[in-house]
C-alpha cells in the first residue's frame, strides 16, 4: 500500500520550459497544479501528478547542457576518470542532449539516447550515434540487437525526469553487461532542503532523490550503489556508481557515510519535509519582501539565465514583468520570448550595463560562481546580485 503524502503547494504552474512566442502571448497556457510529497515507503520524493514525457520532452525542447562552462568541464573530468578507472569499450548516455558529454569520447565508442530530436540531431552531426528515443525496455532491446551489452551507462539529470524507474533500471539490466557500471547524477535531495532551493521541483523533475531512495529502488533490480560523489554542480548533486549485486566486489565507506547523513538530517521522517515546507512559506514573502522594497526605491532588475527552476520560483512567489524589466540569457532556443506563465521578455545575453541595470535576479543561481566571474566590472561599478537561496538576500 502506497503511503504518499504531499508536504509542499507551489501552486498553479506552467511547464518550465515552455517559452512563449510573442504570438503565444494571449493564449491560454497549459498550467498543472505543482505539489511535492514523499512515498514514505521507499521514502521517494516526487511531485505528484507527473505529466507525460511526450508532453515535455519532444521536438522543440530549449535545454542545451553546453550553455554553461561549468558542465562542460564537469562531463570532461568525469570521462577522464572513466577512461581511467573503467576502460569502458562501449558507453551508453540516457538523456545525451546535445552531446557535451559523449564528445569526450571516440566516436565508436559511444551511444547517445535522446528523444528530444531537434537536440538529438546536433549530436549525430557531429557523427556519434545516437537515438531519438525514450529510455525503455523496448529501446534497450533496439540497441542490444544492433550493438549488443554495453560496459557503462551513465546518466545526468535524466533519470529524475522518467515517472516508472522500474522500467528505467529493468531496461538498464537488458543491456549492462554482468560486470558493467552504472553511473547516475542528479539533484541531491539533501542539498535541496538545506539550500531552501524548491525550484528544484517542476514538471520535468518528478523526483529529487537521495541515497537512501535510491537505494530502495535499486534493491528491487538486484542492484548496488558502490560509491557516492557529492558534486557543486546544480546546487549539490549527487553521483551513484552503481553495480550489479552479483558483481559487486567493495563498497567505497561514502555510501554509508552520505546514507548516515541523510538519516541524521531527517530525510527517513516525515518531520524534515513538513519543517522544508515551512521554510518555503518563509521564502516566499522575504522574496516578494525584497522586490516591494528595491521597486520601492525605484530600482531596476533584471534576471540572469532563464532556467527551469525560476520558472518555479516567479510563478509561485508572483514576480513578473513590474518587477524584473527582462532576462538575459546565452541560449538561442529562449531567445526573444517570454518566461512561462509570467511573461517576463528573455534577451539575448550581452554585456551587462551598469547605466540602466541596479541589480540582477540570479535564475541560473546554480551557475553564480561562473557568472560572477564573467561580470566582476557589474559589481565593481556598484551593481548587485539578488538570489533566493538559501534565503533571500542581495549579495
Ligand atoms: P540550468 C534544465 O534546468 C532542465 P534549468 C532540466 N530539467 C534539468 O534537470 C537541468 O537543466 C539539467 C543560461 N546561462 O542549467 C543557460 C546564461 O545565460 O540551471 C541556461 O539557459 N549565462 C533538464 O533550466 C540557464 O542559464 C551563463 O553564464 O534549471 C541555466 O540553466 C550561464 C552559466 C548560464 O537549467
Ligand atoms: N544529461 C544532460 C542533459 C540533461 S537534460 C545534462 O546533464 O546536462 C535532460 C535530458 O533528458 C533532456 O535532453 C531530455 O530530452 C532527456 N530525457 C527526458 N526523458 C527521457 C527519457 N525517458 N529517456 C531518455 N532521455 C530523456
Amino acid at each position: 500500500m502506497s503511503r504518499y503524502i504531499n508536504f509542499l503547494d507551489l501552486g498553479a504552474q506552467p511547464l518550465a520550459n515552455n517559452y512563449l512566442k510573442k504570438r503565444e502571448l494571449y493564449k491560454k497556457e497549459i498550467k498543472y497544479r505543482l505539489k511535492v510529497g514523499i512515498d514514505l515507503n521507499n521514502k521517494l520524493v516526487s511531485i505528484n501528478k507527473p505529466l507525460s514525457s511526450k508532453m515535455m520532452f519532444n521536438n522543440s525542447y530549449p535545454y542545451r547542457s553546453s550553455m554553461s562552462k561549468t558542465m562542460i568541464h564537469s562531463f570532461k573530468n568525469l570521462a577522464k576518470i572513466i577512461k581511467k578507472r573503467f576502460k569502458p569499450r562501449i558507453i551508453l548516455e540516457i538523456g545525451s542532449n546535445d552531446g557535451s558529454f559523449i564528445k569526450n569520447f571516440s566516436k565508436k565508442k559511444t551511444i547517445g539516447i535522446e528523444p528530444c530530436s531537434n537536440v538529438e540531431k546536433i549530436t549525430k552531426r557531429k557523427g556519434y550515434d545516437t537515438y531519438p528515443d525514450y529510455w525503455n525496455k523496448k529501446t534497450a532491446k533496439k540497441i542490444l540487437s544492433k550493438k549488443g551489452k554495453v560496459d557503462l551507462i551513465y546518466s545526468a539529470n535524466t533519470i529524475s525526469h522518467i515517472e516508472d524507474l522500474d522500467e528505467v533500471f529493468k531496461s538498464i539490466n537488458i543491456l549492462l553487461k554482468d560486470d558493467g557500471v552504472i553511473i547516475l547524477e542528479d539533484p541531491s535531495l539533501l542539498e535541496c532542503l538545506k539550500r531552501n532551493t524548491y525550484d528544484q521541483f517542476y514538471n520535468e523533475h518528478i523526483y529529487v532523490f537521495s541515497l537512501i531512495g535510491i537505494e530502495n529502488v535499486l534493491k528491487k533490480h538486484n542492484l548496488k550503489v558502490f560509491n557516492v560523489q557529492n558534486l557543486k554542480i546544480h546546487g549539490g548533486s549527487n553521483r551513484y556508481f552503481i553495480r550489479k549485486k552479483s558483481h559487486l566486489t567493495k563498497i567505497n565507506s561514502s555510501v554509508k557515510m552520505n546514507r548516515d547523513k541523510e538519516i541524521k538530517y531527517g530525510l527517513n521522517k516525515l518531520s524534515c519535509y513538513n519543517s522544508f515546507a515551512g521554510r518555503v512559506k518563509k521564502s516566499k514573502k522575504k522574496l516578494k519582501d525584497l522586490f516591494n522594497w528595491i521597486k520601492s526605491k525605484k530600482k531596476t532588475v533584471i534576471g540572469y539565465g532563464v532556467t527551469a527552476k525560476s520558472t518555479t520560483i516567479l510563478n509561485y512567489c508572483k514576480i513578473g514583468k513590474n518587477y524584473i524589466s527582462y532576462f538575459v540569457d546565452t541560449t538561442l532556443d529562449k531567445q526573444n520570448k517570454f518566461t512561462p506563465g509570467t511573461k517576463i521578455p528573455i534577451y539575448k545575453y550581452r554585456n551587462i550595463n551598469n547605466k540602466n541595470i541596479d541589480f540582477i535576479f540570479l535564475g541560473a543561481w546554480n551557475f553564480k560562481d561562473e557568472i560572477f566571474k564573467k561580470e566582476k566590472k557589474f559589481v565593481k561599478e556598484g551593481g548587485r546580485f539578488i538570489t533566493h537561496t538559501p534565503y533571500p538576500k542581495i549579495i
